[in-house]
């Protein structure tokens, strides 16, 4: 199984996304994501100019031996694009070994550790009306968990609540944020009137929705130490099943303050990319949850050895699930969600039909749980002709500024 082409393609059917295809002697090919959103043609000038060149010729079944030779190899270690370059590389050796094999990914990495792979999705609205109506229509749609993140009295835009929302019949779904065009788009920041309003919001969703609902929240890195500690606690009474990215954990130290205050579980990872990254919040259980995705954590082979080693303090995988991941990167994170032991939760915001047309898809959604199907590999395919209707556009993340317009994580 030598690999013989390795083409990156970059498409933008609803958003941009990265993938590689690996193409081998005997004929079979493999799908990887390099999506990094904002900056995605950072990652296919690494795979085009400084991979691709690697790959031709190599033994596609040496996935550890591929994986071992990107990461040393450049010396420079680490970092999203790197991680991303790799993950794609060790996410289409994967999905080529499971084809030659005649078997679905999750089986070559141990088999089913359960039947399906509970799911959580986004419900939002500006206000309480809208939130209810879009919790509603997420149960309707089958979800049995869900994260609830609303507008705050006196702040124009927030992450979470998109000003590219669309409405179906009278419900709006908020897009995953990158917004076309040539610069980011400014949003504005309060802390103190966030931390004033969110407690109201889950007390009436649990008022409105009961005790058993899963229910999730996302702080999107905004919050010092204190004041994460400061919402933890006054979340305690609605029953989080986790409080996400309350800080901005590239200080792990941080997160000893918020837990010493707190028993609401913390989830957080989504933007960090090796075992180093948790070296210390999974050593100390500073955290709960394991917010990485396959995509930006350097594929299967390496996120499986967080969450190895995360399993051994009791903490489970939540693994990143928004729309910029595309379908073969959620392909992946349900191979590897059926299979470990330790699996939390998968988040999971449906892409667009335009989406779902370049990359038609073997996974199954039945009673909140996710399945990634019994078709050989990955169980994705990517319609080139389809994919070639979509050309890149360059969107951006937004930005936040305070008040007084100091800029603020976002
Ligand atoms: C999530 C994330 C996303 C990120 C996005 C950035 O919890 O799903 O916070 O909403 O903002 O993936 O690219
Ligand atoms: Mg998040």
């Amino acid at each position: 199984m030598i690999i013989e082409q390795a083409e990156v393609i970059v498409t933008s059917p609803d958003r941009n996304f990265v993938t590689l295809r690996l193409t081998t002697d005997d004929g079979l090919s493999g799908l990887g994501d390099a999506t990094l959103n904002g900056r995605e043609l950072a990652v296919v000038a690494y795979l085009r100019e400084h991979v691709v060149p690697l790959l031709l010729g190599r033994d596609a079944h040496r996935i550890e031996d591929t994986w071992q030779f990107l990461y040393r190899s450049a010396y420079w270690r680490r970092g999203p694009v790197t991680m991303a370059a790799i993950a794609a590389v060790d996410m289409a050796l994967w999905d080529l070994k499971g084809k030659a094999a005649g078997m679905p990914v999750y089986q070559l990495l141990g088999g089913a550790s359960r039947t399906g792979l509970l799911a959580y999705g986004h419900a939002s609205g500006r206000d309480l009306p809208e939130l209810f109506d879009s919790i509603r229509a997420h149960l309707e749609q089958g979800y049995r968990a869900v994260r609830v993140q609303t507008g705050v009295p006196g702040l124009k835009s927030i992450y979470g609540i998109a000003s590219n929302a669309t409405h179906q019949a009278g419900v709006r779904y908020d897009h995953e944020p990158a917004q076309r065009g040539a610069r980011p788009h400014e949003e504005d920041w309060d802390t103190r009137a966030y931390l004033r309003h969110v407690p109201s919001v889950f007390e009436a969703v649990r008022g409105e929705f009961g005790p058993e609902l899963p229910l999730l929240h996302d702080a999107h890195h905004r919050l010092t130490p204190i004041q994460a500690a400061q919402l933890g606690k006054s979340l305690e009474p609605y029953d989080l099943f986790w409080l996400e990215d309350a800080t901005p954990a590239e200080n792990q130290e941080a997160l000893r303050l918020v837990r010493q205050h707190t028993t609401t579980p913390l989830a957080i990872g989504e933007i960090f990319n090796t075992v180093w990254d948790y070296q210390q919040i999974i050593r100390e259980q500073l955290i709960d949850y394991v917010r990485s995705a396959v995509t930006h954590t350097g594929g299967i082979t390496h996120l499986r050895r967080v969450l190895d080693y995360a399993a051994q303090y009791q903490i489970k995988s939540g693994m990143h699930g928004p729309t910029d991941i595309s379908p073969v990167g959620m392909a992946a994170a349900l191979h590897l969600g059926l299979a470990i032991h330790n699996f939390g939760i998968q988040e999971y915001m449906k892409h667009g039909t335009r989406t779902d047309a370049v990359f038609q898809q073997s996974f199954t959604w039945k009673d909140g749980h996710l399945h990634p199907g019994d078709r050989p590999g990955l169980g994705v395919d990517l319609d080139t002709d389809e994919a070639g209707k979509y050309p890149y556009e360059q969107a951006y993340l937004p930005y936040n500024r305070l008040a007084d317009g100091t800029v603020h994580d976002w």
